[in-house]
């Protein structure tokens, strides 16, 4: 590799620095979008539906709009009379896919308990949540439906005309022939019928939005909690305001979590900048906990049958999954993506499968609209795979490990095309599996496992292997997928005249870490320190262009783009260099942010110094213009594709039926790492939310379809309590076709946790002649599968 390719010295890459965003976070200085004050500020509150199914009969504003400091109320009629577009667009097309339109306001139904029916605007949050109760909604009952089979299945009142039979996509993907022949020829066949409940995101800070219509320039400024402000303002624009793009800045200031439930362009934050549309003033809306549970996106929602065909050596001949995807009662924007080909296209897990076949429903439920949450499709896919392997493995009475070592893409077969229709870029997979298992001295926990038995004490091991696709691309594949965005991101790399480096990129952090990170990336390429790069996010008027931050695609798709916009300025600035120094272009090298020619070393200028001359313009090669900056996107070739190794460690109670999640192995490889101490944040973190999905949470609803788990209290997401200190270790197979040879991680270890727990504790449970338990599995589903009794 040549050396302007790759810069020789470490300036910030790979080292653990300390994130340049936490003193402002955890000294309360940093600014989130309900921080923000304008003057002369109004206060947006929105009435909901409590009936999960019903006509809407009558909404009667009259003693709402008289209350005291009540500046108006407007319900879905006043919308729709505005003329505005008034759609929540869709972002992914299936064919054959249903689209109803969605409105910024129900109008005549409401389809799940939360739907808004009006929106008070008044000057005080307390008097606009005080006339919500003095709108007087008269609905007429409808019968509904929550859960995704019953919703094909059972004869009820469609949630959508458009959709009689409640189904949105019916999806396939795969050889349906060659799957019959695979189970047809194979020596046995293992299945296993499973549920992926719904969960609920629960980022730290709740949505919120202040919006700002300026009435003389008719430019609309949207303050909100967004992770990908550049698409809020395309679909804002285009489907529900008719805006123009140019006249429509979205901010997102910190941003307080998100774990996808802040990628969606809601009908909330859409209400708040129509209302100041309306009024002509600033409007702010924020969401309460309890009314984040029942309109923040939910996630997963599976109901699957699998089946795998395995010879009696071990290998895996094929597999036929059939899914029931719960979509919500509308389509949010990658709804449709997450359930069908993020889900499907990740089924062949770490091995070499010859024949896989699987077909998506999605289907309408009178519930909150389901979209991608951490791990999103991957997750629910990878939990498939490995669920087969460990009821594969017990048909054939195999150590769990040992058949899915025997099923590896070995690492001579990258780029291996798999049968669910992706091509992984490179893995080398039995290295993290080893790594793992050394780790956690599988053998031994192995002969442990076998000595309690003997004393009726249950130990269980769980070993989940998984790969990812991050970073959706290339712009062309995601088009012919359906996609209604590109995969592509932007960056301005940007030297200051005084040396300092502006970097804007079009990735939207929500806690992750981008601004050190990301002049980690710049600083390496540039030979400048750190601290002399301040990174931009989150504002569609300063930033260009960019599709923010989801799927794991900063670090590889944002940081590309800046590494190469990084790359651009320094030959640029090799060239004023070879000016100055009165040399050929050619002869000139690079280092440690130093331009000299080759052999003479003494004589060099400091790349910042370059910059200075740039912007002064003096004295410049000859038909050069002024300035040092450049703007990327870049589009890869392709998804990263991290992948990794877990195992977890439990013993069971048996009286109470108790699951003590002693340790947890993790080993991830996410190619050339940035950051290891942020990488280490995000394993935890991830880890956390796949325990928390296999043991603790699961969103419920009553029979009259309400949500049951409707706060903090009643929806477990784990205390650091809960889990166990982690232990990590990291294999590092780079990206080939990333310039930064980087993969995602953001999401990688909540793929991962949820099989590797499960796998645990139904190995513990072996004796018992469990096969599967469905998440979350909690101390009394334990119990009654150990046959205690209910
Ligand atoms: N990195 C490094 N290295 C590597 C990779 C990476 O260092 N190799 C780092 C970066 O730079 C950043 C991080 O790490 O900082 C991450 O990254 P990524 O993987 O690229 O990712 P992003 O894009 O950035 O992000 C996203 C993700 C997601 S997707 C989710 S869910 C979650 C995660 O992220 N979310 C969150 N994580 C987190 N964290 C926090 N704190 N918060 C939040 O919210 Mo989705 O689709 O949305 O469902």
């Amino acid at each position: 590799m040549s050396e302007s390719d790759q810069p020789a010295d470490k300036r910030g890459f790979g080292d653990p620095i300390e994130r340049d965003e936490d003193v402002p976070l955890l000294t309360g200085e940093a600014t989130y979008t309900d921080d923000i004050q304008l003057r002369g500020t109004a206060h947006l509150a929105i009435r909901r539906s409590d009936h999960a199914h019903a006509r809407l009969l009558e909404v009667d504003t009259s003693a709402a709009e008289a209350m005291d400091d009540v500046v108006a109320v407007y319900t879905g009629a006043d919308v729709e009379d505005s003329g505005v577009p008034n759609t929540i667009p869709t972002a992914w097309m299936l064919p054959g896919l249903v689209t109803p339109q969605y409105r910024m306001l129900a109008v005549d139904k409401v389809r799940h308990e939360g739907d808004g029916i009006a929106a008070v605007v008044a000057e005080t949050p307390q008097a606009a949540q005080d006339a919500l109760e003095a709108i007087d909604v008269e609905y007429e009952a409808l019968e509904h439906v929550t859960d995704p089979v019953e919703s094909v299945d059972r004869d009820v009142p469609p949630v959508h005309e458009e959709a009689e039979d409640n189904v949105a996509f019916d999806f396939e993907l795969g050889d349906a022939d060659a799957v019959d022949e695979a189970f047809a020829d194979a020596d046995r066949v293992a299945s296993v019928d499973l549920r992926q409940p719904r969960l609920i995101p629960n980022a730290m800070e709740p949505r919120s939005a202040l919006a700002d219509w300026d009435v003389a320039t008719e430019k609309l400024r949207l303050w909100m909690t967004s992770q990908n402000p550049h698409l809020h303002r395309m679909l804002l624009s285009a489907g529900t305001l008719g805006v123009p793009e140019n006249k429509i800045q979205v901010i997102a200031p910190e941003v307080g979590g998100g774990f996808g439930s802040k990628i969606y362009h809601y009908p909330d934050e859409a209400v708040t900048a129509w209302c100041s549309m309306q009024l002509g003033r600033p409007v702010k809306w924020k969401a309460s906990r309890m009314e984040g549970y029942v309109t923040d996106c939910h996630g997963r929602d599976h109901t699957t049958s699998a089946e795998i065909a395995v010879d009696d050596d071990g290998t895996v001949r094929g597999i036929r999954v059939e899914t029931h995807a719960g979509l919500g009662a509308q389509l949010s924007q990658f709804a449709t993506a997450t359930p069908s080909y993020l889900y499907a296209t990740i089924l062949s897990g770490e091995y070499a499968i010859p024949a896989i076949h699987c077909r998506v429903i999605g289907a309408f439920t009178n519930t909150t609209p389901v979209d991608a949450y951490r791990g999103a499709g991957r997750s629910e896919g990878i939990y498939v795979i490995e669920r087969l392997m460990d009821v594969a493995a017990r048909e054939l009475e195999m150590d769990p490990a040992e058949l899915r070592r025997t099923n590896l893409v070995p690492p001579d077969e990258f780029p291996y095309e798999t049968a669910a229709a992706v091509v992984y870029d490179s893995g080398e997979y039995e290295r993290a599996m080893d790594t793992a298992l050394e780790h956690v001295g599988y053998d031994d926990l192995r002969e442990r496992q076998a000595e309690l038995r003997e004393e009726g004490r249950y130990l269980g091991i769980g070993v989940a292997n998984f790969v990812e696709s991050a970073g959706l691309s290339p712009s062309g594949l995601a088009g012919d997928l359906g996609a209604q965005a590109g995969g592509w991101e932007s960056s301005i790399v940007r030297f200051d005249s005084t040396g300092t480096v502006t970097v804007l990129v079009g990735t939207a952090d929500q806690g992750q870490g981008h601004r050190t990170t990301f002049a980690q990336i710049a600083a390496e390429e540039l030979g400048v320190d750190v601290d002399a790069i301040d990174v931009v996010e989150g504002d569609t008027d300063q930033i260009p262009q960019g599709l923010g931050t989801y799927g794991s695609r900063s670090a590889s798709v944002g940081g590309g783009a800046i590494a190469r916009g990084a790359r651009e300025v320094r030959e640029k600035a090799r060239e004023i260099a070879a000016h100055q120094l009165e040399a050929s272009v050619d002869d000139i090298e690079f280092d440690d942010g130093e331009f000299h020619v080759a052999g003479a070393p003494d004589r060099s200028y400091h790349i910042q110094e370059i910059a200075a001359e740039a912007y002064l313009g003096h004295d410049l090669p000859e038909e050069m213009d002024p300035g040092l900056e450049a703007t990327n996107f870049y589009d890869p070739e392709n998804f990263t594709f991290p992948f990794g190794t877990h195992v977890a460690v439990v013993e069971i109670q048996p009286e109470t039926g108790e699951i003590d999640l002693e340790r947890y192995v993790a080993v991830d490889d996410c190619g050339e790492i940035i950051n290891p101490m942020i990488v280490e944040g995000q394993v935890h973190g991830g880890i956390a939310q796949g325990i928390g999905a296999a043991l603790y949470e699961g969103a419920a609803y009553d029979d009259d379809g309400h949500l049951l788990t409707r706060r903090m209290d009643e929806y477990a997401v784990p205390h650091s309590t809960y889990v166990p200190d982690f232990e990590t270790d990291h294999t590092v197979t780079p990206s080939p076709h990333n310039p930064i040879g980087v993969k995602g991680v953001g999401e990688s270890a909540t793929i991962a946790a949820a099989p590797t727990v499960v796998s645990a504790v139904v190995d513990a449970l072996e004796p018992f002649d469990v096969d599967h338990l469905d998440m979350p599995i909690t101390p009394e589903t334990v119990w009654q599968a150990m046959g205690g009794e209910e």
